[in-house]
Formats: structure tokens, sequence, C-alpha cells
């Protein structure tokens, strides 16, 4: 589909009949389907003369051309989507009588949007942000949007306050700038006024916000949901999704360095592995649960600011989600899907959070702005797969219109009618109370799960913590921000209040702020919030730098080749120039990068087959000594020649640096123990020889 170069673009055409054509090539029409005589210069007076407003072509290209923009999401403007299939392979008709949950074996169509959340759309793909994850399914009983993010919490638990924290996430309203950042003054300074949002603190600033691609990251509904099954009987649920491959992060350095290589990097990896037929999967777990359960629970349920830890209650698997197709076009399907919360079907209902029900008033509202009117659910990415009935009409661009008489119901003509059995029931929780602006009580603890994550996390992802939380603060210009802040550490962690304290140059570390509610001291840890606890099986799905010079041997290079497709990951050769390098044998192996534009940080790990005289080359050049000295501060693997060491020598990484994560390629073997090295992730070891962070 996508090597397509041009297919006509209205559907009313009729076929082939119509086309107006010179030979083989069609010719151009206006919107109107005017052929078109010329379309390089506009009608004028004489040679020179001036420009007639009779050019009804020129006009018409220029004002369609002028209106081209729709207003970008105010939230999650930049995203990247695609098409795929839901599978169910576990029935769920025990807890919902939602149509696709039935039965194993049943396939849904969705699409799928990624996204960060802070930055417009034309910013980088590696900010340090949530991931958004939104799914469409189109099932036979209508759309269901599962609106989710990559974190299973969120910063506030009320949604009055949804505007102010975004506010203070995005660009200064003055000077419009930082943009697809937090690291600023008024978003720390809203969050350091905001305890609610401490849990989130602690998950955004882990290395689940520099996430290695969509493709390894998690996806949560975040609220809890209710399932309702044929009797009416209800039961909450939160949904997960998990990776296939595992998960896995970058490192900050290194996103920072990935956003100016390839700006488009998270993007480019979804396209590229759905295009190269390696379709990226997670599976979809639900965590089951009645009101016994969330009222002996230690938290609100219908807190959006907690999770309720796997160990607690299990995720039981139930089906898969293959991504699996591309757009045929960004703006079409991107650009113009329409999520909303309230987009449920039948067996799936809401819960109180208010945060949900919140949203569900904003998302249509969002919609009908950047849509421009009601109609759209005319839009095919928005249009329900299954028959649409009812008796709303006209608006702007209504496209799919209803034929005959009646546009009313009750009528005496006949069409569609309510079905009380069929039809989409609300769940008759029952509700009681005075009307108020309160917090409740059970919304009061702050700081518990907040020390759990970071309890549950690898000493290295503690460090990160950390590491990400000096790094903004640092670039807070109010030193009584800073200080705020870091007085809500204590109720998390002692040592992470004072490493972080340490970090910004504080004299001491401030007193605790006092809590709404005191803590609970010894939740248990819970693995599944750790990344490095749960990384990916295998090497499948990532990718190696191969960087190359003339002389290099070229039968290690098809060993290392054939080591890396065998492990199911890919690779790139890097070359001084992108015509390629003259191998030992003779043939010419050309590039896909110009080392300039294939910088190390593309890559999971890296290898170096650098003939003698190809090092002593690359030791001059700048971007060929960043490929080795980042890779190696970004504790990659590096597999390199005997030949290319001189040439690390002059990068900066001397033969008493070389752990273990280097691997000499000499002989056919050392391709298989490279990729058996890969396989095991980062060097995280170095990064403590390597970090003044870590050392003070
Ligand atoms: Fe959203 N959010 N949100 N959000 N959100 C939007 O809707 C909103 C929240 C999420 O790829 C907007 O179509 C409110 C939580 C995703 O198109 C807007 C509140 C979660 C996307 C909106 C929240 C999300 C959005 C902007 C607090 C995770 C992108 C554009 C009550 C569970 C969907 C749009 C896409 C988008 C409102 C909180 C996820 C303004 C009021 C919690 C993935 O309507």
């Amino acid at each position: 589909m996508t090597d397509e170069v041009y297919r006509d673009r209205n559907p009313g055409a009729g076929g082939e009949t119509h086309q107006i054509a010179e030979g083989d090539t069609p010719v151009l029409t206006t919107q109107q389907g005017v052929p078109v005589a010329d379309d390089q210069n506009t009608l004028r007076v004489g040679d020179r003369g001036p420009a007639l407003l009779e050019d009804f072509h020129f006009r018409e290209k220029i004002f369609h051309f002028d209106h081209e923009r729709i207003p970008e999401r105010v939230v999650h403007a930049r995203g990247f989507g695609v098409r795929g299939y839901f599978e169910t392979t576990d029935s769920l008709a025990d807890v919902t009588r939602a149509d696709l949950f039935q039965k194993a074996g049943e396939k849904t169509e969705v699409f799928v949007r990624f996204s960060t959340v802070a930055g417009n759309k034309g910013s980088f793909d590696l900010a340090r942000d949530v991931r958004g994850f939104a799914v469409k399914f189109y099932t036979k009983e209508g759309n269901w949007d599962l609106v989710g993010n990559n974190i299973p919490v969120f910063f506030i638990q009320d949604p009055i306050k949804f505007p102010d924290v975004v506010h203070a996430a995005k660009q200064e309203p003055d000077r419009g700038f930082p943009q697809a950042q937090t690291a600023h003054d008024n978003f720390w300074d809203f969050i350091s006024l905001s305890p609610e949002s401490m849990h989130m603190v602690m998950w955004i600033m882990s290395d689940r916000t520099i996430p290695r691609s969509f493709r390894f990251m998690e996806g949560f509904g975040v609220h809890t949901f209710r399932f309702v099954d044929a009797e009416g009987r209800s039961t909450f649920v939160k949904f997960h999704w998990k990776p296939k491959l595992g998960l896995q992060s970058v490192v900050w350095n290194e996103a920072v360095k990935i956003n100016g290589a390839d700006p488009d990097f998270h993007r480019r990896d979804l396209w590229d592995a759905i295009e190269m037929g390696a379709p990226p999967e997670w599976e979809l777990g639900v965590q089951l649960f009645d009101e016994a359960f969330a009222d002996s629970f230690e938290f609100d349920i219908l807190d959006s600011t907690k999770i309720i830890p796997e160990e607690q209650v299990p995720i039981r698997v139930v089906g898969r989600l293959v991504l699996d197709q591309t757009v045929d076009n960004f703006f079409a399907e991107t650009e113009q899907v329409a999520f909303c919360t309230q987009n449920v079907v039948p067996g799936i209902g809401f819960t109180n959070d208010p945060l949900l029900q919140g949203r569900n008033f904003s998302y249509l509202d969002t919609q009908l702005k950047r849509l421009g009117g009601p109609n759209f659910t005319h839009i095919p990415v928005n249009a329900p797969r299954c028959p649409v009935m009812n008796f709303q009409q006209d608006g702007h661009m209504a496209t799919t219109n209803p034929r005959g008489r009646v546009n009313y119901e009750p009528n005496s003509w006949g069409g569609p009618r309510e079905s009380p059995t069929r039809g989409y029931r609300h769940f008759p929780s029952h509700e009681a109370g005075d009307k108020r602006q309160i917090r409740p009580e059970s919304f009061a603890d702050h700081y518990s799960q907040a020390r759990q994550f970071y309890a549950s996390q690898t000493p290295i992802e503690q460090k990160h913590i950390a590491d990400a939380l000096v790094f903004e603060l640092s670039k807070c210009e109010r030193e009584d921000i800073r200080m705020r802040m870091v007085s809500h550490l204590p109720n998390i962690d002692a040592e992470l209040a004072a490493t972080v304290a340490a970090g910004l140059g504080l004299a001491k570390t401030p007193a605790a702020a006092k809590p709404a509610k005191p803590p609970i001291a010894d939740l248990p840890p819970s693995d599944p919030l750790s990344i490095l606890k749960n990384l990916p099986p295998s090497f499948e799905g990532r990718k190696v730098g191969i960087l190359i010079t003339d002389g290099a041997d070229g039968d290690l290079l098809a060993e290392l080749i054939a080591a890396v497709e065998g492990a199911g990951a890919t690779y790139e050769i890097i070359a001084p120039k992108v015509g390629g390098a003259r191998l030992s044998d003779g043939t010419l192996q050309p590039a896909k990068q110009k080392i300039d534009g294939g910088p190390s940080v593309l890559y999971d790990a890296v290898a170096v087959l650098a003939s003698a005289d190809g090092a002593a080359l690359l030791a001059v050049d700048k971007p060929a000594k960043d490929f080795v000295s980042d890779a190696f501060a970004h504790c990659k693997v590096i597999g390199h020649t005997a030949e290319a060491l001189p040439f690390f020598e002059k990068a900066g990484v001397a033969a008493e640096d070389m752990d273990a994560g280097f691997v000499a390629l000499a002989k056919a073997a050392d391709a298989t123990t490279f990729v058996a090295a890969c396989a095991k992730g980062r060097v995280w070891a170095r990064e403590l020889e390597v970090d003044l962070d870590a050392m003070s």
C-alpha cells in the first residue's frame, strides 16, 4: 500500500470510464474535477502584468492550502497511529457481555494512536514525557475507545485540575517555551504544590518516560472500569497492555541526542517494524475484582493516583493486540482519529472515578472543536464498522446521509427502534449523598505508593530517578520551588531525598512536607513496577549499528549480519560515505547511513568493523569518535575488530575501560558471542564508572 503513487481521491468518481487521461498519465484536475492546463503559472495580463482574479484554479489551490491545518490537540498533539487487530484468547463471558470478549479467536479491527503529552505537534519523539496509548476497537456492537497511557496512574485526583497541570507542563505563556519538557519552573511549582502528584512523579522521573520505542512499553487504562455480564452483574476491571518484546528504555543523555539525530525516532521505529513484517504485539490483561476487595484495599479504587499491585489482584491475560498496518494517509487517520472515553459498548461501563467522569465530558467537546462539527463519525477512521441506525441528521460536512422519509421516532413508517434487551444499559449503581465540593478522605494518602514504586526499582533505576529529579529541578530558576519539591521526598525515601538535595547542591535536605495522611511505610515491593526486572526475553526486535570502513573483513560482516538476523534483530550499516565501503574481498558494501547521520544513539548495540587504515581515518573524525564514546557512556555492548582499538583510544575509550560489554570480533563464532551479549541488555555496572552523579 505504501508504494502506491497516487489514487483517485474521489469516492464518487464512478471508476475508470470518467478518467481524463493522456496516454497512461491521468490529467490533473481542480477540486471540481475540471482538467487543468497550466499548474506552473498564474493567469496574468501580458508577460509581466498583474494577476487576474479570474484564475479559479490558482484561487482554489491557495484557498485549500490555507485551510490545511486543523487545531492540534491541546494535549497529546504529537502522535502516531497505526492499524491492527485485537484477538480474544480467553473468553470473558463469565464477567462481561461485551461482544468482542465472548469467544476465543474472535478478531476485532483496531486503530491505535501513541503520543507524547506536553509537546506540540512538531516536537520530538523522545521528550521525557508520558506516552498516550489510545485504542479504538471497532466492535460489532459499536466503537469502544480505551484511551490509556504508558503509566498506570495520573497527576491529579479531580478533573477540575486538568487545565492547571497541563498549562503548568506545557510552554510558559509569556515566552512560548520550553517546548515538550517539564524541566521548568511552572511545572515543578504546580507539582510541588500538589502532593497528590507524588506517585506520578516517581513514574515520570523513572525511565518509563524515555521508552526505547512504542513497541517496548506497557499501556494502562488507568481508571477502574466495570464489566457487566448478561445478567447485569458488575465486576470491577483495570486494563493492562503488556508488550510481547518486554520493557526497555533508553538513558537520558541518549534521549537528548536521539532528539537531534532523529526527532521521529519512535514513529520511524514503528513504521519500519510493521513495513518489514515484524508487527509488534501486546497482551491484554485484566485485573478483576469485586466490591469486597475494593472495601478491603488500602486505597480507594476510584483514585487514579493509585495502582492495584499485581500481587494483590493478578492479571488475567485475555487477548492480544497486533499492529500490522501502517496508515495510508497521516492526516486522514492519525490526525483525524477522535478518541472519546465515553465510547463504550454493552458490557463495559464506568465507575465514579472522578477523572473518568470528567474525561467523559472533555473528549467529545474536544473533538467538536478539532474536527469542526458533529459529523466526525463519518470520517472513515472514526466510523463504526457496524451499521449506524438513528435519526440524527445534517450538520457540517454530513457525508453519510440517511435516505427515505422518516427522521423521527416513534413513527408509523418503520426504521430502527430501541431495544431494551440488546441496547446499552447503564449499570444501576445505587448513589446517594449531599451535593458537595470535597476531596474524600479515602484519597488523602499521597506518598505510600510513591514509596512502594521507588522501593520496587533496581539500584540503577533508583539512580535514574534521582538523576532525573536533579536534572529537572536544576532547570528551575527559583530555589524555593526546588526546595519545596525536595521537601516531599523524605516522605517517599530518605536516601532519595538526600541524594537529590546533594545533587542540587542544597546545604541540607529540607524538612519533610507535612503529609495529609501518614504514609504506610511497609507496602511490599512489586517486581512488575520495574523495567529492568522485566527485560526483553531475547534480542528480538532490536537494532545493531555496524560501522564499517574500507578494508573491513567481508566474511566477518556476513557472519555478524547472519547472527543479528538469526536473533530476530535488524541492523544498519554506517560508513564514512553513504555510497559504502570497499570490503577486504573487493565488494562494495553500501551503507544506510553516513557516519554523521548514524550516531550510535540510534542503535541498541554497535559493532565497529574497521581495518587498520580505516581506523586511522575514523580517529580524526568527531562523529565517528562520538559513535564509540557515546555507545560506551550509554552502557551498550560494543563489538570490535582488533584493528579498531587505536581508534577507540582516540575516542576516549582506553584498553582498561573495556569491560564485559566489549566483544572482540575476529572469527565467525565471535558474531554469536556478540549477539548473546547484546541479548543481556545494557552493561549497567559501567554507568557507575562514567557518571559524575554516581560518584558524589
Ligand atoms: Fe486525556 N485528553 N484527559 N488523559 N488523553 C485528551 O482529547 C483529559 C487523561 C489521553 O491519541 C484530549 O482528543 C482530561 C488520563 C490520551 O487522540 C482532551 C483529563 C489519561 C489522549 C483530554 C485527562 C489520558 C488524550 C485532547 C483529566 C490516561 C490522546 C485531545 C480528567 C488514562 C488521544 C483529545 C489521541 C487526549 C482530556 C486525563 C489519556 C483535552 C480532562 C488519566 C492517550 O479531551
